[in-house]
């Protein structure tokens, strides 16, 4: 029987377990890369395990996401990472080099290898072949010290690609076509892989764009094939050398095929508050925009901002939309400048931000109030640009440059026909801003530099026998790890000092959550579906579990963020009937009665007991025998040193 992309690459990197869909199975890692707002947490871990030096052919730590620098916290994380770097054979991608996963799609990735990051969009390497998964720090960490990444076989989902994209229709809008059809969590437990005709259609950076947000489908991750267009990518990156094709085979099994035919899709857009919320831009129709934002890792690339410069060029933005335009690598920036394609983006008016995540991440350019931005990133979750009541809308970077012109949601096919976007044969290589480690013999003598904002991590114990503690928070369906642990410019610099941040945690569902759960010593959290999706920021486990929470239950749960519980230590149980969910109310006192017996015995199943109602909930334990092992154990770190 054929094997599809991801079968192939999988079966080249199985350490432990069999390929069976929904078994557990290792893998091992070539490459890693951390970005600033999980890796400081990642290297104190990677610390923890004293390995020396990093084990894998590529470890890479960029700085892209804390940019904004109010205060020393930021400064001193960044020289920590740094130094960190330098001493244990890590490469360092210093700020303002770029986005990691646009700069690792063009300086590091290798078609057919695999690539785990502490940031949920890490597969966006896969535009170019590369299997790649976000992951919680914790995990990075244990893959830079040679250890196998674990995940659930995933099933294999083929997207078949015929046609050809209209001008003015994006890449963008392929996959906000997929988001519509599969939804948030049509993607959860499946890997993937673009196929068809279509393909041939796609450059590398539009690939990219799609793989990219696939972490909005909770998927595993997405691929595509490597083929003619990656090698003359690579080429022009100097990388030839790195190039395997890579393809799934004509027979390949396939658990579901979705066919989208490029030449009938139409600009669309995400509405607030969902990446899957998607109706087309003629739908919705031409609404006031205050604010239009390009740029983040799902669209920043040079053909991304080749093409906002042509809309832009000669224009001015409309006077009532303030524009902000950020290159996602100082490679596609500087060759923005040398080309005089960045003049034409100045003179237009719109602000030039530095080349990191910054508004997507909440860090700066937040929208006035109730205010509707209209940005070429991948979520636009309640409250994560900064602004409260801020309307945000998820668009093409074409939609985005032709409503800045109009100051309304503009279908750029209005524009009529589009001039063809030459790329560059060769892009401008400069890696001036990426500092290799020390060599092995200067290691040893290399300082690590630790700031005052670092606070040790929260102590994990052995899991105790039994466990009362009360509900302190029942939440809906689809939170997400920004409800969890928010992010933006004020809280960002603490992802490196746990218990300050701690009081952040779930402030937009309960005002009180850190205190009431202080006051409870022990809790439980009540879920609905897909809780914890989005970010990989296993800060949404660590910060509970500093706050006392023992285990959470849900309707189901978003893959990394189940992955960064275990991890901690902190039980992830889903309802045997989803109506049980109903019998819970906030407060209830729950006691897990030999929970610990339960799990070391391989129990599927636990009877949890509601003290408050007199009801009986029936649980999953739905755990492999190494996801037990770590919960017994209180997590992964001691786990792993339990097994070293
Ligand atoms: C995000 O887009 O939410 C982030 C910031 O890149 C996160 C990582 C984080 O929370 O630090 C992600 O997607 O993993
Ligand atoms: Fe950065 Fe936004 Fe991409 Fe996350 S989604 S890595 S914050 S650009």
């Amino acid at each position: 029987m054929g094997q599809t992309i991801a079968e192939k690459i999988i079966k080249a990197h199985l350490v432990s377990g069999e390929p069976v869909k929904g078994e557990d199975i290792g893998l091992r890692i070539d490459q890693t890369l951390t970005q600033d707002a999980t890796g400081t947490m990642a290297y104190l871990e990677f610390e923890a395990m004293g390995v020396p030096r990093v084990k894998t052919e590529r470890s890479v730590a960029y700085i892209d996401h804390n940019t904004l620098q109010t205060g020393f916290e930021n400064a001193d994380d960044h020289r920590f990472i740094g130094s960190v770097a330098k001493k244990h054979g890590i490469y360092f991608s210093r700020p303002g080099n770029g986005i990691c996963h646009q700069v690792h799609l063009e300086r590091f990735g290798i078609p057919g290898k695999t690539l785990i990051g502490s940031d949920s969009h890490t597969p966006t390497a896969g535009g170019i072949g590369m299997l790649a998964f976000g992951a919680g720090g914790l995990d990075v960490a244990v893959a830079m010290g040679g250890g196998e990444y674990h995940i659930t076989m995933p099933k294999m989902v083929r997207i078949n690609l015929t046609g050809k994209l209209r001008d003015y229709v994006s890449a963008k809008d392929v996959i906000l076509e997929v988001l519509r059809i599969m939804s948030v969590k049509g993607g959860v437990g499946k890997i993937i892989e673009y196929g068809g005709e279509g393909v041939k259609t796609l450059s590398v950076p539009e690939r990219a764009t799609i793989t990219n947000m696939g972490a909005e489908l909770g998927a595993s991750t997405s691929v595509f094939p490597a083929d003619e267009i990656t090698r003359e990518f690579m080429a022009a990156q100097d990388r030839e050398a790195d190039f395997t094709p890579v393809f799934a085979d004509e027979d390949a099994v396939y658990d579901e095929v979705i066919d989208i035919d490029l030449s009938t899709l139409k600009p669309a857009a995400a509405m607030p508050h969902m990446p899957d919320n998607v109706k087309s831009v003629e739908e919705i129709g031409k609404i006031k925009v205050d604010q239009v934002l390009i740029g983040s890792c799902t669209n920043s690339s040079l053909r991304d901002m080749f093409r906002v410069a042509a809309i832009l060029k000669g224009k001015t933005v409309n006077p009532d939309v303030s524009v902000g335009i950020a290159p996602g690598s100082k490679q596609v920036f500087n060759m923005l400048a040398e080309c005089g394609a960045l003049a034409d983006l100045i003179a237009s008016g719109a602000r030039i931000l530095e080349c990191a995540c910054g508004p997507c991440i909440g860090m700066g350019q937040s929208p006035n109030s109730g205010g509707i931005s209209l940005r070429t990133f991948n979520r636009n979750f309640e409250g994560r640009s900064g602004t409260a009541d801020g309307q945000i809308f998820l668009v093409s970077p074409e939609t985005a440059a032709a409503s800045a012109l109009t100051g309304v949601l503009t279908d750029p096919t209005e524009l009529g026909v589009a001039e063809p976007i030459e790329m560059p044969e060769h892009f401008l290589i400069n890696d001036n801003m990426i500092v290799p480690p020390a060599p092995v013999e200067e290691a040893d003598s290399v300082e690590i530099l630790r700031g005052p904002n670092i606070k040790p991590f929260p102590v994990t114990t052995e899991m105790p026998e039994s466990i009362k503690a009360p509900a302190v928070l029942k939440v809906e369906d689809n939170i997400t790890t920004d409800h969890i642990m928010p992010a933006g410019a004020k809280i960002l610099p603490y992802r490196s000092n746990i218990p300050h941040l701690s009081q952040f945690c779930f402030k937009q569902c309960d005002e009180n959550f850190a205190e009431n759960c202080k006051k409870a010593g022990q809790s439980v959290i009540i879920g609905g579906a897909n809780y914890g999706q989005g970010s990989s920021r296993e800060h949404a486990a660590l910060v509970p579990l500093y706050l006392g929470v023992k285990a959470v239950i849900t309707k189901s749960f978003a893959r990394i963020h189940v992955a960064n519980l275990i991890n901690a230590g902190i039980i992830p149980l889903t309802f045997v009937n989803e109506a049980d969910y109903d019998t819970v109310s906030r407060d209830d006192v729950l006691v897990f009665d030999g929970i610990r017996t339960a799990i070391a015995n391989g129990d599927t199943q636990f009877e949890v007991a509601n003290e408050t109602t007199g009801k009986k909930i029936a649980v999953n334990l739905d755990f492999s025998t190494r996801q037990r092992e770590m919960l017994l154990a209180g997590g992964l770190l001691n786990y792993t040193k339990l097994h070293n």
